[in-house]
């Protein structure tokens, strides 16, 4: 290796029936987390949001750039301002603008099984919506020059980690994606070199919110591993 600066790693060590024994408790916890398109305007702490982006934030990525930024936006007139520019994308991409749908009849039917539709309701509802940003450059600094690198992958752990530390806390999610997501970066006022990636909804849900039946189907095991 080059020579380079470093510092001590060490990690609790468990034994094997303990490591089995938590890797199953926080595979319990995350099984139970649902996509959520229910929420009540109950607050929720800010602390909460600032832990869960923390935690976001220390996800492994390309170089140690931390090509992230997460927008955390809770005024009703943004939040307005988001719902009204999503719903306009999301009727356009159903069709409920009256020209043809700029989704393909294939993605259309794939959808059916969720439900879902222009309506969003949720964007204004919900305390918080976290409008996640993937920075193509910037690297540590966040100059707006130096290339950063597999940004895609990065933010997707990020985002990953951001959801399992607000489930752990009680809170419901939903990664909404308007197609394209362009008038995010203007609502947010971030730079022409990050890319909006997702907005994570974030509170609490109603009582009688419900999933599609559908989000229960979950492919076993045997399916999603291989042993080699
Ligand atoms: N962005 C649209 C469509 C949508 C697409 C996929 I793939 C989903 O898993 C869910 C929705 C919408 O939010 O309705």
């Amino acid at each position: 290796m080059r020579e380079h600066e470093t510092v001590p790693y060490s990690l609790e060590a468990l034994s094997d029936n303990e490591a089995i024994s938590r890797a199953r408790a926080i595979r319990d916890r995350l099984k139970r987390r649902r996509t959520c398109r229910y929420f009540t305007d109950a607050p929720v702490p800010r602390d909460v949001i600032e832990a869960a982006i923390e935690a976001a934030g220390s996800a492994p990525n390309g170089a140690n750039h931390q090509p992230w930024h997460f927008a955390v936006v809770s005024s009703p007139e943004k939040k307005r301002a988001i719902r009204e520019a999503a719903e306009a994308e999301e009727r356009r991409f159903y069709g409920a603008d009256g020209a043809d749908p700029k989704a393909s009849d294939e993605w259309l039917g794939a959808l059916k099984e969720l439900g879902t539709d222009e309506d969003k309701p949720f964007l204004e509802t919900a305390p918080y919506l976290i409008v996640v940003f993937a920075q193509r450059k910037g690297g540590i600094e966040e100059d707006g020059k130096t290339q950063n690198y597999y940004v895609n992958e990065s933010v997707g752990i990020a985002c990953g980690m951001l959801i399992a530390t607000l489930h752990e806390a009680g809170l419901a999610t939903l990664t909404h994606t308007p197609s394209p997501m362009g008038f995010l970066r203007d609502a947010c006022g971030r730079p022409e070199w990050e890319k909006p990636l997702m907005i994570v909804v974030v509170g609490h849900p109603t009582d009688d919110a419900t999933v599609p039946a559908h989000a229960l189907r979950k492919k076993p095991l045997s399916q999603i591993a291989s042993w080699l």
